[in-house]
C-alpha cells in the first residue's frame, strides 16, 4: 500500500459524465420500480441499516434477523426474481473486470444525508478472484479503505457522482466504509442522496 491506496485498488474519477450517469440512472429507477428499496436489517439483533437496498441480476445480497447475511435470487419482500443487470452495467464490467465471466449481482445502496456504512469486509460471496465495480451516483461520500486487518491504517477521499472503484487483488478483501455523505453536492438525484452500485462475481 506504498501508494496510500490498497494494491488492486483502481479508482476511475468521472469514468461516467453527466449524460452516462442520467441513463445510469433512469436504469436504477425502473429496477427500484420493479424491486422496491428494503431496509437491511443486522443478523442476530435485527438492528436496521441506515442504508436502504435493493438488487438487480441472478442474485442479490439481502441481511435480516433470522437469516442474516446471504445472496438469493427473489426480493425478500415481494418474493419474485431480481431484475436484469442494466446493460450500461454489464458494459461496465466487460470493460474493467473479466469479460468471459459475467457479474451475478448488482447491489444497489441509496443513502440519505444521515445514512452511513461502518467499516466491514465483503466476504459473503465465493469468488475472491472477481473484483468488486462500485459505481457512485448523486451526493458525494467519504469513502475509507484500509488493509485486510481491521485495524490497518485506513486512507479516507471523497467519491463523486460518475466515479468507478475497481476493487481487485489484495483489496478485494479490504477493509471500507462510508463515514458520511455531503448534502447537496450533486444535482443529480432531484430529492439529494447517494446511491452506490456494486457489480460482484458470487459463485467460482
Ligand atoms: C473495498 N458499499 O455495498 S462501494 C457494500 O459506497 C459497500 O455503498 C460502499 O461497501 C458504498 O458492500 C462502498 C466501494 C467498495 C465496494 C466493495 C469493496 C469498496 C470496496 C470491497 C473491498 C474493498
Ligand atoms: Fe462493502
Amino acid at each position: 500500500m506504498a501508494s496510500g491506496l490498497p494494491d488492486g485498488l483502481r479508482y476511475l474519477p468521472e469514468h461516467f459524465g453527466r449524460s452516462a450517469q442520467e441513463t445510469l440512472l433512469e436504469a436504477i429507477r425502473a429496477v427500484v420500480a420493479e424491486a422496491p428499496l428494503f431496509v437491511p436489517r443486522m443478523p442476530k439483533t435485527g438492528k436496521p441499516m441506515s442504508v436502504r437496498m435493493t438488487n438487480c441480476g441472478p442474485l442479490g445480497w439481502v441481511t435480516d434477523k433470522e437469516g442474516g447475511y446471504r445472496y438469493q435470487a427473489t426480493h425478500p419482500g415481494t418474493g419474485r426474481l431480481w431484475p436484469a443487470i442494466p446493460t450500461a452495467l454489464l458494459a461496465l464490467w466487460n470493460d474493467v473486470a473479466d469479460p468471459g465471466l459475467a457479474p451475478e449481482a448488482c447491489l444497489v445502496n441509496f443513502y440519505e444525508p444521515a445514512a452511513k456504512m461502518g467499516l466491514h469486509q465483503d466476504r459473503d460471496e465465493q469468488a475472491f478472484d472477481a473484483p468488486v465495480v462500485s459505481v457512485s451516483l448523486g451526493d458525494q461520500c467519504l469513502f475509507r479503505v484500509g488493509g485486510t486487518a481491521r485495524t490497518d491504517p485506513t486512507r479516507s477521499f471523497r467519491l463523486s457522482s460518475g466515479d468507478v472503484v475497481v476493487l481487485g487483488g489484495k483489496s478485494r478483501l479490504a477493509f471500507h466504509g462510508v463515514d458520511r455523505i455531503y448534502a447537496g453536492t450533486s444535482t443529480l438525484l432531484k430529492n439529494g442522496g447517494r446511491i452506490n452500485l456494486t457489480l460482484r462475481r458470487v459463485n467460482p
